[in-house]
């Protein structure tokens, strides 16, 4: 077999997978529930899986392939800068049969276009990376849906087996040296614009949590009357906390003197060492204030990943260059819940932190910006549209990240006020003089 036979067959094995996980997700309900809209922070899941279809007709049929359209006319029906998500359902959108039904139709379009595309001599199929890119959308957009189930109210519809069990993870934190690391990359053939390129990054040395901050631990913060007292928080994250009178994190419940946490369908007593997951960037920072600590910064965060001290490399996943099995991380929505922690001692990095894949979104204190040498490619409005300090930056991908679609480069983001995806976050803070003796 030679080489690009192989990443032909790589390719139609990650485009299948993908779309299994959005069959999954979108049988799982009936078509009610496919074509309501579950908040106003989402689309209905109907818009999500005719979206996935449109993306991959404009790049994959049109674009690479040079074939007619499958249906022009609905292309501006799910382009998603034309609607915000809150007004879809009043779009004259495809049905869940028509929706499913187009889906397949561009999809079997887009095998043939595998076949016969060569797969280098151009920046766009080189490696397959338009085929790379659109696995990754429609796996970020079932991550996104995934979401929407776990907004969705009413009887659980989806099933998972728990995560593995917890167990030592060691010290609580871990000293990072200081000095130059790689961070971005240039040679991760699927890597999107805004991980490019490769460059030296210079970092004073720090101390990272070892683990993600766990449910067990912010409800201490929650019950020391964190909420309640303005020194922990900046000053948009006391405005915001009091106008969206935030008293604890999104989907937990007190019942008695108890908390509860629902998750798809299924209130349960809080899991005190799971790490926490539904917080917002602002409840993050404030947590960390109180716990004397301060949130890493995308860098720090990267280097903490990725640094090999041994060897002064950057690996491409903590536990070295190896794709992930299940040992090493919480992915691929394979369970549904985040996994207590030292549940995966195989995935920890060179320098001892764990779970830094999978398992929760990490919100970082930097906002969203090009790298130095920063390039659009293929187009603006995947990241460079949302450059700027309006978004934080969140790392690692969480339960309901496919693999396909996180690595130690990628980089995620959503405003500071936002709490319906999977995100958490680890402590990190400065080292003294003293340690460093
Ligand atoms: C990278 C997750 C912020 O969902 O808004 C999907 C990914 N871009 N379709 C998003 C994306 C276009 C994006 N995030
Ligand atoms: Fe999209």
């Amino acid at each position: 077999m030679t080489s690009t036979e192989n990443l032909r067959d790589r390719v139609a094995a990650q485009l299948t997978r993908a779309r299994d996980r959005s069959r999954l997700l979108t049988d799982a309900v009936d078509d009610h529930d496919l074509v309501r809209q579950h908040s106003k922070l989402m689309s209905p899941l109907v818009w999500d899986l005719a979206h996935i279809g449109n993306q991959e007709e404009l790049w994959l049929v049109r674009d690479v392939g040079g074939r007619e359209p499958v249906r022009a006319d609905i292309d501006e029906l799910y382009d998603a800068f034309k609607h915000a998500r809150s007004v879809r359902p009043e779009l004259p959108l495809l049905g869940p049969a028509e929706a499913r039904r187009y889906v397949g139709e561009v999809r079997d379009k887009v095998f043939d276009v595998l076949e016969r595309t060569p797969l280098e001599g151009h920046r766009l199929v080189d490696g397959g990376f338009a085929f790379g890119m659109i696995v990754q959308h429609e796996q970020q957009h079932d991550e996104t849906m995934l979401a929407t189930h776990q907004l969705r109210v009413g009887e659980p519809v989806l099933d998972a087996p728990p995560p593995p069990r917890g167990g030592p993870v060691g010290p609580a934190e871990v000293l990072v040296p200081g000095g130059p690391f790689t961070m971005g990359t240039s040679t991760e053939a699927w890597a999107l614009d805004n991980e490019r390129p490769a460059h030296q990054v210079v970092t004073e040395p720090f101390f990272i949590d070892t683990t993600p901050v766990t449910n067990g631990a912010y409800a201490a913060f929650v019950a020391d009357g964190g909420y309640r007292d303005p020194r922990w928080w900046s000053e948009a994250g006391w405005a915001h906390v009091r106008k969206a009178s935030l008293v604890a994190p999104r989907f937990w419940e007190r019942v008695d003197d108890r908390w509860y946490r629902t998750a798809f369908g299924r209130t349960e007593p809080l899991v005190a060492d799971q790490p926490v997951v539904h917080v917002c960037y602002h409840e993050a920072e404030a947590y960390a204030t109180w716990a004397g600590k301060r949130l890493p910064t995308e860098v720090e965060w990267e280097k903490a990943a990725r640094f090999d001290p041994a060897t002064g490399r950057s690996r491409r996943y903590p536990w070295g260059d190896e794709d992930p099995t299940e040992a090493h991380a919480n992915l691929n929505q394979r369970h549904l819940a985040p996994a207590p922690v030292g549940a995966y001692p195989a995935g920890a990095s060179a320098l001892g932190v764990h779970q830094l894949i999978g398992d929760v979104w990490e919100w970082t204190s930097s906002d969203f910006h090009g790298y130095a040498g920063f390039e659009v490619f293929p187009y603006a409005e995947y990241s460079q549209v949302f450059f700027g300090p309006d978004y934080k930056v969140l790392r690692g991908g969480s339960f309901g990240s496919d693999q396909a679609a996180v690595r130690s480069t990628f980089r995620n983001w959503d405003y500071p006020i936002r709490r319906q995806i999977f995100s958490g976050f680890r402590c990190a803070r400065d080292a003294s003089r003293d340690e460093l003796a």
